[in-house]
């Protein structure tokens, strides 16, 4: 009989893991605080499934994900007030929604970052602390007294993603400071009087700069973090008012995304416009988890009061259709998105022609446009001696490096495409329709993908 319920169970495991993603899916890892115990739930933003639902523990807020997609680490902040809270959890889910350990932390854990270090780090709001931990051996190597150095109350925290920059940066509701933590040697040093109640913070993907949310101002504070000095303070409310913004997100383009609890909307800094904020409008009620999808096209908004996330469009700024997740309160407090890194690009093979018919045994080359849109300028970004189709190289001119690439609008859109010519006969296909996958890198080193079908006829 034990045997029979435990085949059952697995049998129940093995079902809800293969509706889940495959590794190449962008996946959501969204805390769901109105259950008891808590819940997570994964959600393949892109293949419209219903959201898998597993158990945590008390009140979760914070996420985090590993840099390598593999495991993601939730803050079970727990009910009650500081008086009467016992110490929080950690619970630590496998990207397939397998429990994989609780670990202990101090008193109402919030924040939670994964660093470039292979550890994780944990804001515990009501200990005044900073859990360190070990990602090898999920084991608190390390917790930090930030009240030692004055720091109260922390909320949110952030790791530089430079490994060269050894740093942890935590928001202090309490004390209206920014700690930044040496992951070295612990030491730390604030940045006081950085403005009113500091919740979400972000770093943006160079290290260089950190965002921090300032529910108390209506405020973005941008901080220089070489210098540590706080460059400005940026209006992110309507008109200047405060609507409470919360979570701070930073996209691949350098442009940051600040949720308003109170106004429903999420503000887009872009620092080299003048002015420098937009406005989405139309996300769902109380806002605040936000998050960007690593190959940087959609932002993701966890909506507190209204049970979906919303989804942004980075190229246009777009609100799309929201994601429902029934009966839920999602927080979702912090980097919750994980997925594919690669930009995605919308290719044209054979312009021209809609059948893509290719004829292995041509001994030719086939015609394939990288097309620009307002946001992605294809000749000017990617590096085409790079790129293949379907594992197929392009043709090189006579010193065998150079590409040989034409620049041309091919679909009439206003937008100059850029065009390549990759070696038919090395096209790994089989006959018939077939889907292929463009690869290959810009200049600065990022991955780009598109995807395309073709028509093979047999070669002669
Ligand atoms: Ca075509
Ligand atoms: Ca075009």
């Amino acid at each position: 009989m034990r045997h029979l319920v435990f085949g059952l169970v697995m049998a129940l495991l093995l079902s809800s893991s293969s509706a889940l993603a495959s590794q190449s899916s962008t996946m959501a890892f969204v805390t769901d605080s109105a259950t008891i115990p808590g819940t997570l739930l994964l959600v393949n933003v892109a293949s419209g499934q219903s959201p898998v639902p597993v158990s945590v523990g008390s009140a979760p807020f914070g996420v985090a994900v590993l840099p390598d997609g593999s495991r993601v680490y939730v803050s079970n902040r727990g009910f009650g007030s500081c008086r009467t809270s016992s110490n929080g959890t950690i619970s630590v889910i496998y990207a397939d929604g397998t429990l994989k350990t609780t670990i202990p932390v101090q008193k109402m854990p919030m924040g939670v970052a994964a660093g470039p270090d292979g550890r994780v780090y944990v804001a515990n709001n009501c200990s005044h602390s900073l859990s360190v931990i070990n990602t090898a051996n999920e084991m608190v190597d390390m917790t930090v007294s930030l009240m030692k150095y004055g720091s109260l109350s922390p909320r949110g925290v952030a790791a530089n993603p430079i490994a060269t920059m050894p740093y942890v940066y935590v928001t202090n509701r309490g004390s209206d400071d920014l700690a930044v933590v040496n992951t070295n040697d612990w030491s730390v040093v604030r940045i006081t009087g950085i403005g009113n109640d500091p919740f979400g913070v972000a770093v943006a993907k160079d290290g260089k700069t950190i965002y921090v949310a300032l529910e108390g101002d209506g405020k973005l504070a941008v901080v220089n973090a070489i210098t540590l000095l706080v460059d400005a303070r940026i209006d992110v409310g309507p008109f200047g008012s405060n609507t409470g913004p919360t979570g701070v997100a930073v996209g691949r383009d350098g442009r940051v995304y600040v949720t308003n609890t109170e106004s429903n909307s999420v503000w887009v800094v872009d620092l080299t416009k003048n002015p420098v904020t937009s406005v989405s409008k139309g996300v769902g009620a109380k806002p605040v988890g936000v998050a960007v999808s690593p190959d940087g096209s959609r932002v993701y908004v966890a909506n507190s009061m209204s049970a979906s996330l919303s989804v942004i469009s980075t190229s246009d700024g777009r609100v799309l259709d929201p994601i429902e997740l029934p009966g839920s309160t999602p927080f979702a407090f912090g980097n919750y998105v994980w997925g594919p890194t690669a930009i995605p690009v919308a290719i044209d093979i054979k312009p021209g022609s809609n059948q893509n018919t290719i004829n292995l045994g041509s001994h030719g080359v086939t015609p394939v446009a990288i097309l620009s849109s307002s946001v992605f300028n294809a000749p000017v970004l990617v590096n085409p001696a790079t790129v293949t189709l379907a594992g197929a190289p392009v043709q090189l001119k006579g010193d065998g490096v150079t590409a040989v690439v034409e620049e041309r609008d091919v679909n009439g859109d206003g937008f100059v495409d850029l065009v390549v010519h990759v070696q038919t006969d090395a096209m790994v296909v089989p006959q018939g329709e077939t889907a292929v996958v463009l690869e290959g890198k810009t200049w600065t080193g990022d991955d780009i993908r598109g995807e395309g079908t073709v028509r093979i006829v047999p070669g002669k």
